[in-house]
């Protein structure tokens, strides 16, 4: 009836996980009777959770990446104290808990923390930058973020009901089929990344079709902002590897539950096929995170240096030709598996030729603030700490990719350096940088600025302090993934990095609190231009938070800088563009169907993971009928009328209008003449 599962299930003899378990529950069910006693359901309904709205779908994804990010956080926290502590000891982690921490972590972090915020960045700025309305697909789109938080939710669950992967984030056959791994851990991963990987891919098709057919009047190709360039090559890597991802994940299913043998070498298989797959998605998937952050950094330097970005199209060239070779490299993973040198040298170049096109962008973003007039504010500071970080990481990457070198370093603490040197001061860099830029366009008010400061010193000595010890521990010669260490010698550099992780966590503490204070102070920190960073793309445009329709009439583009333009305009003649007229519009309405497919997609894994077949049945026949239900249905949009839009529309006009007024008030006084 249950398949294999039993309260055994539950593990009720380890203190950690049990404790966890009974305090994040006691978390989600004080939310949960919150919201019931404050009579917040129909709201949450109305306005998130069936929302179609690619801006609150934006929300909805970045509040996942954080609360995720913060989850892999205390993971990485347990992993680094247990190492200090079990230098010659045992540590306080038994080694298959350990083992679970670390496969958690990396899954988790790349997977449900730094994809939903990347993804959540491309939803909601995309189409305000095309300047239209939405996405291509938005009902679709709100099935992709469930489908993701679908995934997200049974990789918790495996906190509480039997236990996750103990094969590191990418299950490496042997040790993932059933032979090695007969519980439940490795069927956890399988199914949560199956399922959010499909969300994933939904969210990637709609961003393509987005850009490639849905621009305002005279955004052309070459006028579109960087930020949108890079999610367009970001989704294109999505569409083509993600595919290999789940036929991969499919083939080892098929190993554990039917006995194939697609990756074991008796009866004909072979682990190598596996590496081979996991690596051609694996390698583009870090281009898929950090593409759309060099194009959140491809914002700020802008703005903040109040110049227009230098060398726009070699920075769209140096994207493409990114997105490109990326699919090239994959096999820099497994120099040392005896493929020969001739193809060891190929991928060695392949790999290295990246960093040509990485050197044009960084050399773009110097030339942007070279002349310009630099305001430090906290995105800047991010963006600052990002360069320094990843050159560094950067260049070890190149050193790795070195086939003779890489012999010397492969699966050491070198490595782990290495690559939290990129995804941290590269994607995890970004998104604070552009949670502070996009905050008050979001919500309506900007973060508190002292607290942010704050918050980045903290974050970028803690990373420091926390993996250049690795670096050196690496060179002498510490591999990954140990659980006890029995070399003296290392407990200094061993040392050293809990104390960055302590710093690490005053940065947490930081970033969380400047969160609350900012929604404390939130009308001392209101922004009512829409505009607080004197910025140049078109969501500068609208009001901040936008209306659920964007634009009330689409805008015109002539030129880069889309809005750049327009302000210009507008202060020089000292006057905004002649009333247009209002027509009524067109918006999709909402829809249930994204939720109820994912939870039925969550029954139905959770059903597979267990050998529950008939409810693994049932569930997916219930998610599919969701979608021919949804299908079938006659009325797709409602009609917003003119005078509403015109409504909205004459209230940005005002607050724009006096924002006029005070430049034109500040021009007279003395410094604001030199201007
Ligand atoms: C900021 C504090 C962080 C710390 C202290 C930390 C610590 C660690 C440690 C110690 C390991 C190696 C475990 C081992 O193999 O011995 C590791 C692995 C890993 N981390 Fe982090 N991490 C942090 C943040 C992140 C972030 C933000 C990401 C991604 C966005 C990330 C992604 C990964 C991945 C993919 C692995 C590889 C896991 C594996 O090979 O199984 N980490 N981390
Ligand atoms: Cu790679």
């Amino acid at each position: 009836m249950f398949g294999k599962l039993s309260l055994s299930a539950i593990p009720l003899s380890q203190p950690i996980p049990l404790i966890t378990s009974l305090a994040v529950m006691a978390i989600l069910i004080g939310v949960l009777v919150l919201v019931t006693v404050k009579g917040w359901w129909p709201y949450l309904w109305k306005e998130w959770i069936t929302s179609v709205d690619h801006k609150r779908i934006g929300v909805m994804y970045v509040l996942l990446g954080v609360v995720m990010l913060i989850r892999g956080f205390a993971d990485a926290i347990m992993m680094r104290t247990q190492q200090a502590m079990a230098i010659g000891a045992q540590g306080y982690l038994p080694p298959e808990h350990y083992n679970q921490i670390f496969s958690a972590h990396g899954t988790i972090m790349i997977l449900f923390g730094a994809m939903p915020l990347v993804l959540g960045f491309m939803n909601f700025l995309v189409p305000l930058q095309l300047g239209v309305r939405d996405v291509a697909f938005p009902t679709f789109n709100s099935v992709g973020f469930w489908l993701t938080a679908s995934g997200a939710f049974l990789v918790n669950v495996s906190l509480f009901v039997g236990e996750f992967a103990r094969t590191g984030w990418l299950p490496y056959p042997p040790l993932s089929e059933v032979g090695y791994s007969p519980g439940v851990g490795v069927d956890y991963y399988l199914w949560a990344v199956q399922i959010s990987g499909v969300g994933t891919l939904i969210t990637g098709i709609n961003i393509v079709t987005t850009v490639l057919k849905m621009r305002c009047p005279g955004m052309s190709y070459l006028r579109m902002p960087v930020f949108t360039w890079t999610a367009l090559a970001s989704c294109l890597l999505i569409i083509a590897v993600f595919p290999i991802l789940t036929a991969t994940l499919a083939m080892l299913t098929l190993d554990r539950y039917l006995g194939f043998h697609f990756f074991t070498n008796d009866a004909g298989g072979s682990p190598m096929m596996f590496m081979n797959l996991i690596w051609a998605w694996g390698h583009p998937e870090v281009y898929i995170l950090v593409l759309p952050a060099f194009g959140i950094y491809s914002e700020i330097f802008p703005t903040f240096s109040g110049k227009p970005l230098f060398g726009y199209r070699s920075m769209v060239a140096a994207t493409l030709f990114i997105c490109i070779v990326s699919m090239m490299v994959w096999l820099h993973h497994f120099f040392t598996m005896g493929a020969g040198p001739a193809v060891n040298t190929f991928f060695g170049i392949a790999s290295s030729v990246i960093a040509v096109g990485t050197g044009v962008k960084i050399y773009n973003w110097i030339f942007t603030m070279y002349g310009g007039r630099v305001r430090m504010e906290v995105p800047m500071l991010w963006s600052l700490g990002f360069i320094f970080t990843f050159v560094i990481g950067g260049l070890t990457g190149v050193l790795l990719a070195i086939p003779p070198a890489d012999f010397l370093t492969h699966n050491s603490m070198f490595l782990v350096a290495h690559f939290h040197n990129v995804i941290v001061g590269g994607v995890v860099f970004a998104i604070f940088a552009g949670l502070e830029f996009w905050f008050p366009k979001a919500f309506g008010f900007r973060l508190h600025e002292g607290l942010g400061k704050a918050a980045f010193w903290f974050a970028f000595v803690g990373f420091w302090v926390t993996f250049a010890p690795l670096y050196v521990l690496g060179l002498e010669g510490m591999t990954r993934r140990l659980q006890h260490i029995n070399i003296e010698e290392w407990r200094p550099m061993l040392y050293v990095s809990v104390v960055g992780v302590a710093i690490l966590i005053v940065g947490v503490v930081a970033q969380v609190a400047q969160l609350v204070v900012s929604i404390r102070d939130r009308e001392k920190l209101r922004d009512v231009t829409g505009d607080p960073w004197d910025g140049r793309s078109l969501e500068w445009a609208t009001p901040s938070p936008p209306p659920f329709f964007n634009f009330a009439v689409l805008p015109n583009v002539e030129g880069e800088e889309a809005y750049w333009g327009i302000k210009q305009r507008a202060i020089e003649t000292q006057q905004m563009s002649p009333e247009p007229r209002y027509r009524p519009i067109e918006m999709p309405i909402n829809s249930p169907v994204g939720i109820y497919t994912a939870f039925f997609a969550s029954v139905f894994g959770f059903a597979m993971i267990w050998h529950i077949w008939w409810l693994a049945i049932l569930a997916l026949v219930a998610a599919f009928a969701g979608f021919v239900v949804f299908a079938w249905r006659d009325v797709h949009e409602f009609e917003v009328p003119a005078e509403e839009v015109a409504q909205a529309d004459r209230a940005r006009r005002a607050s724009r209008e006096a924002a006029l007024a005070r430049m034109a008030a500040a021009e007279g006084t003395p410094e604001g003449a030199g201007a």
